[in-house]
């Protein structure tokens, strides 16, 4: 056990269907999800805007407003707290060359008005913030687009939404490709920066995940501790990947347990969660997992962060600042895998 208060999204108990297959596993109730936060040792729920309300396109926002009531009173009776809501901007038609960017005028239009649809959920449901995955906000073909008008056109849809709520926070998640070949906002140094240009830069801040900043050549820990010393880190997806290769999403540490336990390391120095800040699991189940619903991938990931979270505890910190004064790399090197080992 540890400090730390984790959460998922109801999107991360999953059915098995990848690109190359279908469904391999049965339903499990959306509404049934909840009930099992708890018991799996979580306190938070991360929302796309169509988790609170499914099959939204086409309901009056009365109706919207009313499932989100339903929701809620869910919600408290489990005593959860519900982290954050996304617009699933990349489902719909008008959204098939990304929304904001979008070269249609009828669709930037459209992606407004489903993001203003997401921040009065989220501030139904009590959450603080909207976490934007800018999905298809990008390119399959760099002439497609003007990338300074994307990049214009992203900022000022941040600041519509700052005006449209004057307290919502905006959690920007930035991730390099996948849908697309590339996406604007790639990483949290762009999205820092965005958040300068923004009127308030206070209320805009990051999600890193883990394998998205991989898949970006970088190294997630870096990441987090450049939004962290920019006041930025709203949230975290935990994660792991192996490669550069599709989104994999695993199990956090099972690629790379000496990353993970960098990336626990700069959370805990930096007193990460103090604030109420969740550590998000976005973790795929393994498509061969049987049963429903399937769930041991959360746990695992959460066990293998509360592990790390012993470990970096348990790491002789003024070890590592006489092995930096004397400058003797290998000293440490050999110090940090021992210490990853148990020895
Ligand atoms: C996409 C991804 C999404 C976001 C939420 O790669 O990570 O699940 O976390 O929209
Ligand atoms: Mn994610």
């Amino acid at each position: 056990m540890t400090d730390y208060k984790f959460s998922f999204g109801p999107w991360n108990i999953s059915e098995g269907a990848d690109p190359f297959g279908p469904e391999v596993r049965d339903a499990f109730p959306h509404a049934e999800k909840y009930a099992l936060f708890k018991k799996l040792g979580f306190d938070g729920v991360q929302f796309h805007d169509d988790d609170v309300v499914p099959e939204i396109e086409g309901k009056s926002h009365d109706t919207i407003m009313r499932e989100t009531a339903e929701v809620k009173s869910i919600l408290d009776g489990e005593g959860l707290t519900p982290e954050f809501v996304a617009p699933r901007m990349w489902f719909a038609p008008e959204t098939i060359d990304g929304g904001y960017t979008s070269n249609s005028e009828s669709d930037r239009k459209a992606a407004w008005e489903r993001t203003k649809t997401t921040i009065d959920i989220a501030k139904a449901l009590g959450s603080k913030a909207v976490v934007l995955w800018l999905a298809r906000e990008g390119t399959y073909i760099r002439e497609s687009k003007d990338a300074q008008q994307a990049y214009e056109r992203i900022l000022a849809t941040v600041n519509q939404v700052l005006d449209y709520d004057a307290e919502i926070e905006l959690w920007i998640e930035p991730k390099p490709n996948e849908p697309t070949d590339q996406t604007y906002l790639p990483t949290i140094g762009h999205t820092v920066a965005l958040s300068y240009a923004s009127n308030d830069p206070s209320r805009v801040k990051g999600l890193i995940e883990t394998a998205h900043a991989q898949l970006a050549g970088l190294d997630p820990s870096d990441e987090m501790a450049f939004a962290l010393a920019h006041d930025k880190l709203g949230s975290i997806h935990i994660n792991d990947q192996n490669g550069l290769k599709y989104d994999q999403d695993k199990n956090f540490g099972s690629a790379n347990l000496r990353a993970a336990f960098n990336q626990v390391k700069v959370l805990e120095n930096a007193g990460y969660g103090k604030n109420g800040e969740f550590v998000g699991v976005d973790v795929k189940a393994m498509r061969t997992q049987k049963g429903s619903p399937v769930t041991e991938h959360l746990t695992t990931s959460k066990r293998i962060f509360e592990l790390m979270v012993e470990k970096v505890r348990t790491y002789d910190q003024a070890k590592e600042a006489a092995f930096r004064d004397a400058r003797d790399y290998e000293g440490l090197e050999l110090y940090v895998m021992e210490h990853l080992l148990g020895v």
